[in-house]
C-alpha cells in the first residue's frame, strides 16, 4: 500500500465523520472505522505482513491516523450535541406565566407528633432521648427488671419469643422500652436522666390491644430524687401535654416488679354527652404508672442502693394520643389509611413551634 492510498483512506474516513448528520451516523462511521472489522482496524491486523523495514513507519502512521480519527470523532460528536442542544432551545419554550404544580404534602402520623411533644416538654426539664434494641435477651428485658424465671409478670406479658438458639437460650421482641433503662444504667454513671420512647411488643391482638404498641419511659437516677420529684414532674408533664393549665392528680399504690413503692396516676376529667373533657370534673382517667426504682434493679445494674435512687414511669403513646386528639380506636393507627392519616396527621411544621413552656399560654 502506497502512501496515496493511505492518503485516500484517511480522506473517506474522516469525510464520513465530517458528513455524519446524527449521532446514529456518527457511530456508524466510527464502527466503519474503529470497529472490530474498520477499515484502520484491518490495516493496523495487516501490519505483520509489512516487510520489516518499513513496519516502523507504517506503524507510526497508522497510529497517528488513530488519533486523529478519534479526535475528529469527538469534535463532530460535540458538534452535534451542541446543534441538537440549539435546536431545542430554539423550538422548546418554558411557559414562566404557568402556575406551580402544588406539591403532594405528607402528613406526620399522630404516633410521631406525640413522640415529638413528649420529647419536647420533657426535654425541657433537662431529659435526654435514649433508645435501644427492639430484640432483646431475657437479662435485659425480664432478669435485671426483677422479673425472675416463674414470676407470673412473664407470662402477663404475652411475650413475643423468637427461636430457640444454640444454647437453649431464646431471645425476645421487648415487651417494654425498660430494658433500655438497663443498659443505659450499665453503661452511663448517674446522674441519669432519661425518656425512652419507642416500639414495644406484645402477642395480643384485639379492640384495645396491638401486637405492637409505642411506650415511652422515662428515668431518673441520681442520690436524692425522690416521690415528690416523681409527681412534680409528671404533674407538670400532664398540665404541658394536654394544655389545661390547673389539671387534678391522684396516685394510687400499685403493683409493678422494677419499681417499690409503684403507683399509677390519673388525670381528672368530665364526661358529658359522651364527651372526654381533660381538666377539673368529677371522673378520673387513668394515665401511666411510675413508682421508686426497685433497690434489687439497681444491683442488677451495679448501683448500690444505699448510695443512689430514683424514679420511672411508663406510659403507652397511643392511650395518650387517642386522649389528646380524640381518636377513639385503636386499630387506625396502623391500617395506613390515607384519609385517616390527612384527618388526624399534622404538618410537619407544628413540630419547630412545639416547646412553648411547660405551662401553656
Ligand atoms: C427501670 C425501672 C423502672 C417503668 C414503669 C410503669 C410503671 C407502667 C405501663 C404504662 C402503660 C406500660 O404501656 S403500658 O402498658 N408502664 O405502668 N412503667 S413503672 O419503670 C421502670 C422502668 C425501667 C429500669
Amino acid at each position: 500500500m502506497t502512501a496515496q492510498d493511505l492518503s485516500t483512506i484517511r480522506g473517506a474516513l474522516l469525510g464520513e465523520i465530517a458528513g455524519a448528520s446524527d449521532l446514529a451516523g456518527l457511530e456508524r462511521a466510527r464502527v466503519a472505522a474503529l470497529g472490530k472489522k474498520g477499515r484502520l482496524t484491518e490495516l493496523m491486523k495487516g501490519l505483520g505482513q509489512v516487510a520489516a523495514e518499513e513496519r516502523k513507519s507504517r506503524g507510526a502512521e497508522l497510529n497517528a491516523l488513530k488519533g486523529e480519527i478519534e479526535a475528529a470523532l469527538n469534535a463532530q460528536k460535540a458538534k452535534l450535541e451542541d446543534a441538537d442542544l440549539d435546536a431545542r432551545l430554539r423550538t422548546e419554550r418554558v411557559d414562566i406565566t404557568l402556575p406551580a404544580r402544588p406539591e403532594a404534602e405528607g402528613r406526620l402520623h399522630p404516633i410521631s407528633q406525640t413522640i415529638d411533644e413528649i420529647v419536647a416538654i420533657f426535654g425541657a426539664m433537662g431529659f435526654k432521648v435514649a433508645e435501644g434494641p427492639d430484640i432483646e435477651d431475657d437479662f435485659h428485658n425480664f432478669t435485671a427488671l426483677n422479673i425472675p424465671e416463674d414470676h407470673p409478670a412473664r407470662q402477663m406479658m404475652d411475650t413475643f419469643y423468637l427461636p430457640e438458639r444454640p444454647d437453649g437460650s431464646r431471645l425476645v421482641l421487648r415487651t417494654h422500652t425498660s430494658p433500655v433503662q438497663i443498659r443505659t444504667m450499665m453503661s452511663q454513671k448517674p446522674p441519669i436522666r432519661i425518656i425512652v420512647p419507642g416500639r414495644t411488643y406484645r402477642c395480643d391482638s384485639d379492640m384495645t390491644h396491638t401486637p405492637m404498641f409505642h411506650q415511652v419511659e422515662g428515668l431518673v437516677i441520681d442520690k436524692t430524687s425522690h416521690m415528690g420529684h416523681l409527681k412534680g414532674c409528671l404533674a407538670d408533664f400532664c398540665r404541658a401535654f394536654f394544655e389545661v393549665p390547673d389539671v387534678p392528680i391522684r396516685f394510687r399504690p400499685s403493683f409493678f416488679p422494677f419499681v417499690e413503692p409503684g403507683a399509677e396516676m390519673d388525670i381528672g376529667c368530665s364526661r358529658k354527652g359522651g364527651e372526654l373533657k381533660i381538666g377539673a370534673g368529677d371522673d378520673w382517667l387513668e394515665i401511666l404508672g411510675c413508682g421508686m426504682v426497685h433497690p434489687k434493679v439497681l444491683q442488677y445494674c451495679n448501683l448500690n442502693p444505699a448510695e443512689y435512687q430514683g424514679f420511672a414511669f411508663g406510659m403507652g403513646i397511643e392511650r395518650v394520643a387517642m386522649l389528646k386528639y380524640g381518636i377513639p380506636d385503636l386499630r387506625t393507627f396502623y391500617e395506613a389509611d390515607l384519609r385517616w392519616l390527612r384527618h388526624y396527621g399534622f404538618p410537619a411544621l407544628e413540630v419547630a413551634t412545639l416547646v412553648r413552656g411547660l405551662v401553656p399560654q
